[in-house]
C-alpha cells in the first residue's frame, strides 16, 4: 500500500499527460481540431498527411513516403524518428528524466525486495552500464489486420492497420540481462513484468491498469534490450522516452514504453495482455485461445502508395521490404500479374534477422490498366508467406501475401 502510495507521488511529479500539456500550450489549435472525427491523437510530434495515416491514438506510416516523387530513397534502413509510426494505448506521457528512476522488485531478485524498498538505476546508471547497439523493427501484432477484410471478407476489430504498423531503427541501451543481473537475478527467475508509466488503459468502463505484458526470463536474458536512445538521438517522448524495452522479432507490445518499473518473479506472472489480448481466439485455436504471442510472422510491403500510376511502355524499379520475425529474410519474389507468374527480387544491402530487408524489381508494363503486384518472402528458417491467412477474432499476425493494386496509363 506505502509502496503503491510512495511511487504514485513520485510519478506525478514526473509524468505529465502529453495530452495536457498540448492543450496548455495550444488551447485554439485544440479547438479548431476537436471533434468527434477529428479527436486529438494523444501524440506529440507532428503527423503529416503525406506521412501518416491517424487511426485514433495511434499513426500509421504511409510507405509510398519512403520514395521521393523521382523514384529516389526517402528513408533508408532506419526510419527517421519524425516518421516513425506510433501505437499508443492511450496517450504519449511526458516524463522528466532527472525524477524518472527504473525501479526492480519481486521474487526473483536476491533478497525479495518489494515494490515499496526496489532496487532502483537512474539514466546515468544505466548509461554507466555497457553499452550496445542493435538495428530491430518494432512492428504491431495487429500490422496487416485491415488485409482480413480486405481481401479474406473476415470481420475484425481493432486498429485497420494496413502495412505501415513497422519501423527498424537504430537502438541504443543496455541489455535487459545486464541491468536484471547487476539488481540481483537469481536462477529462480522465471518471468519480468516491465510497466509502462503511460496513464491506465480503460475500455468498455474496463480498467485494466498500466500497460504491461509478462517476458519469460529466457527472452529477456537473449536479446531484449532497455532502449534509451533511437536512431543516435535521446528518445523522444512518442517512442518511450526516457527508456523503452526493445524485444526484437517480438510483437510490439512487448517493446514496453516508458518503462517505470520491472517485477522479476519466481513464479508465471499475467497481464490482460498475456491473457486477453495479443493470443489467438477463434476456429483455428484451442478454446481457451492460442499460447501469448511472440515472434512476428513474414510480411512484405512495396514502396509505393496503394493505386499508384505508372506509365506505360517504359521502365519502372519497384521497391519493397520483407521481414520476419524469426530469422533474415532469404528470398523475395514479386508478381506483376495477379500472382499467376513469379520473379526473384534482388536483395540490397544484405538480409540481417530482426530487421528488415530491402529489395528491387524493374518491371515495364506495355498496356495500360489495372494491375495487381504481390510480394512475397522466405526467411531462412523457411517460413513464408501464405496465400491467405488463418482468420483469429482479433486480426492479428497477417501474412498473407497482399494484392497492392496499380494503375498503368
Ligand atoms: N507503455 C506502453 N508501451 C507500449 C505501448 C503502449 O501503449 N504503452 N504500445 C505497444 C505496442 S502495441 C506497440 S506495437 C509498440 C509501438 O511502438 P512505437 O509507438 O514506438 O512505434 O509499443 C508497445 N509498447
Ligand atoms: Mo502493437
Amino acid at each position: 500500500m506505502s509502496g503503491n502510495a510512495a511511487s504514485g507521488s513520485v510519478e506525478s511529479a514526473a509524468v505529465v499527460p502529453a495530452a495536457a500539456a498540448a492543450a496548455a500550450a495550444s488551447t485554439a489549435a485544440l479547438s479548431d481540431r476537436a471533434g468527434p472525427a477529428d479527436a486529438p491523437s494523444g501524440i506529440v510530434k507532428p503527423l503529416p498527411a503525406e506521412w501518416f495515416v491517424p487511426h485514433g491514438t495511434n499513426a500509421e506510416m504511409r510507405w509510398d513516403a519512403l520514395r521521393e516523387a523521382d523514384g529516389s530513397a526517402a528513408v533508408g534502413r532506419h526510419v527517421p524518428v519524425e516518421r516513425f509510426f506510433v501505437r499508443n494505448h492511450t496517450g504519449t506521457p511526458l516524463i522528466d528524466p532527472e525524477a524518472w528512476r527504473l525501479r526492480l522488485f519481486g521474487s526473483g531478485l536476491r533478497g525479495a525486495p518489494t515494490a515499496d524498498r526496489p532496487v532502483e538505476f537512474d539514466l546515468a546508471g544505466l548509461r554507466a552500464l555497457s553499452e550496445t547497439r542493435i538495428s530491430a523493427v518494432i512492428e504491431c501484432a495487429g500490422n496487416g489486420r485491415d488485409y482480413f477484410r480486405r481481401q479474406q471478407g473476415d470481420r475484425v476489430p481493432g486498429t485497420p492497420w494496413t502495412l505501415g504498423g513497422i519501423g527498424s531503427a537504430a537502438w541504443c541501451g543496455v541489455r535487459l540481462a545486464e541491468v536484471l543481473r547487476a539488481a540481483g537475478l537469481t536462477g529462480e527467475a522465471v518471468d519480468v513484468l516491465p510497466t509502462g508509466l503511460d496513464a491506465d488503459y480503460v475500455v468498455d468502463g474496463v480498467n485494466h491498469g498500466p500497460v504491461r505484458r509478462p517476458l519469460p526470463v529466457a527472452k529477456a536474458l537473449d536479446d531484449a534490450l532497455l532502449a534509451y536512445e533511437m536512431n543516435g538521438e535521446p528518445l523522444t517522448p512518442d517512442h518511450g522516452a526516457p527508456l523503452r524495452l526493445v524485444v526484437p522479432g517480438w510483437v510490439g507490445i512487448a517493446s514496453i514504453k516508458w518503462v517505470g518499473s520491472i517485477e522479476v518473479a519466481d513464479h508465471p506472472l499475467h497481464s490482460p495482455w498475456n491473457t486477453d489480448f495479443y493470443r489467438m481466439f477463434g476456429p483455428g485455436y484451442p478454446p481457451g485461445g492460442g499460447e501469448p504471442l511472440t515472434t512476428q510472422v513474414v510480411r512484405s510491403a512495396f514502396e509505393l502508395a496503394p493505386g499508384a500510376v505508372l506509365e506505360a511502355g517504359r521502365g519502372h524499379r519497384l521497391h519493397g521490404r520483407s521481414w520476419s520475425g524469426e530469422a533474415a529474410v532469404r528470398r523475395v519474389e514479386v508478381s506483376t500479374d495477379g500472382g499467376r507468374t513469379w520473379r526473384r527480387a534482388a536483395l540490397q544491402g544484405g538480409s540481417h534477422a530482426d530487421d528488415w530487408a530491402r529489395w528491387s524489381i524493374d518491371w515495364r508494363p506495355e498496356r495500360p490498366g489495372r494491375y495487381e503486384l504481390r510480394a512475397r518472402a522466405t526467411d531462412r528458417r523457411g517460413n513464408g508467406q501464405p496465400e491467405r491467412a488463418v482468420f483469429n477474432r482479433e486480426g492479428y499476425l497477417f501474412g498473407a501475401v497482399v494484392a497492392h493494386p496499380v494503375t498503368v496509363v
